[in-house]
């Protein structure tokens, strides 16, 4: 491709400012943006009158405003399928490691504090025979369920739309229309849904008291979906037992209230931060750019919304 094009690099490891955003975009015929990138309206009033393809280097593409992108004749791809492998492992993983303490316990021990082993020390919780709750049932919701079945949890799922029977039987799945009835009757709650107005805050401070005490929750997602400070109270009220959390409401910084409760993991977005995902991402985005100079329909083409997530009532 660098034959093809003058590549222009993003900066390194940061996030570009909103003048950054609209100075690049003002001179490209493609531009491949992050999720740390907001790609607003006033940034694509700025595009170049050549850019064609806004390839996003990401799955979610809640960060670019993609109704402002069409209405220029700009398209949008995305990079969906090639981490749903592994942004379902994070979420095992940490549906795993809340509940027994694992970083807990590691933080103790590398303080000095592992005396031994006692019959009570640093006891958790089972897994096995659990109730997981999956808010948003895709390919990534999909392939968490396929692992959880494995570990013994029974599955439930909130979706606008109920999966075809087939799979539900394959999953073991239970669908349930009543996203509230859900939230009270699982111990693990696991989100998989994009953000999107109708799902922001979706797990606020009224759903969280609707949870079992025993329960924990599991964000991969956005960190939007969850009132976060809503949800520290929550843990610190023991309302709920605890979370892990991948993604954040304002990243890269946590909610300073979450950062002192033991029992809450939080990983610094991580779901698709492999060798192998991001290189398949990588190719994705060349797949999309390819398309769009042989002027064939990207692969990977994202639609604006109208048909965004709802939350069934
Ligand atoms: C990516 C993600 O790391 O694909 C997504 O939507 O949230 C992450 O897994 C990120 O988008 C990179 O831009």
């Amino acid at each position: 491709m660098a034959d093809l094009f003058e590549t222009v690099l993003r900066p390194d490891d940061r996030p570009m400012s909103q003048s950054e955003l609209a100075a690049a975009i003002s001179d490209c015929d493609v531009f491949v943006p992050t999720v740390t990138d907001r790609i607003d309206a006033t940034v694509i009033a700025n595009a170049s009158p050549r850019l064609r393809l806004i390839a996003n280097f990401g799955a979610g593409t809640d960060h670019i405003d993609v109704a402002s992108a069409h209405g220029r004749g700009i398209t949008v791809s995305n990079t969906p399928g090639v981490l749903t492998e592994d942004t379902a492992d994070l979420a095992m993983a940490l549906i795993l490691a809340v509940p027994r303490r694992l970083v807990e316990g590691d933080r103790r021990l590398r303080a000095g504090e592992f005396k031994g082993w006692g019959p009570t020390h640093m006891l958790g919780h089972r897994v096995r025979g659990g109730k997981l709750g999956i808010i948003g049932m895709g390919r990534i919701g999909q392939a968490l369920a396929r692992r959880a079945h494995a570990f013994g949890l029974d599955i439930h799922y909130h979706n606008r739309r109920r999966i075809p029977k087939g799979i539900e039987a394959t999953l073991g799945a239970t669908w349930h229309a009543d996203l509230d009835a859900m939230l009270g009757d699982v111990n693990f709650v696991s989100i998989h849904c994009p953000a999107t107005p109708d799902t922001h805050h979706l797990i606020n401070a009224e759903r969280l008291s609707k949870m079992r005490p025993d329960s924990y929750i599991v964000n991969t997602a956005r960190g939007e979906i969850i009132d976060e400070a809503a949800l520290a109270a929550a843990i610190r009220n023991q309302t709920i037992s605890g979370a892990g959390l991948d993604v954040y409401e304002r990243e890269p910084e946590p909610h300073p209230d979450l950062l002192d409760l033991p029992n809450v993991i939080l990983a610094p977005h991580i779901g698709s931060a492999t060798h192998e995902s991001r290189r398949e991402m990588g190719e994705l985005v060349l797949i999309n750019i390819r398309a769009m100079m042989d002027h064939h329909a990207c692969p990977n083409r994202v639609l604006p919304p109208g048909a965004s997530f709802q939350v069934a009532s």
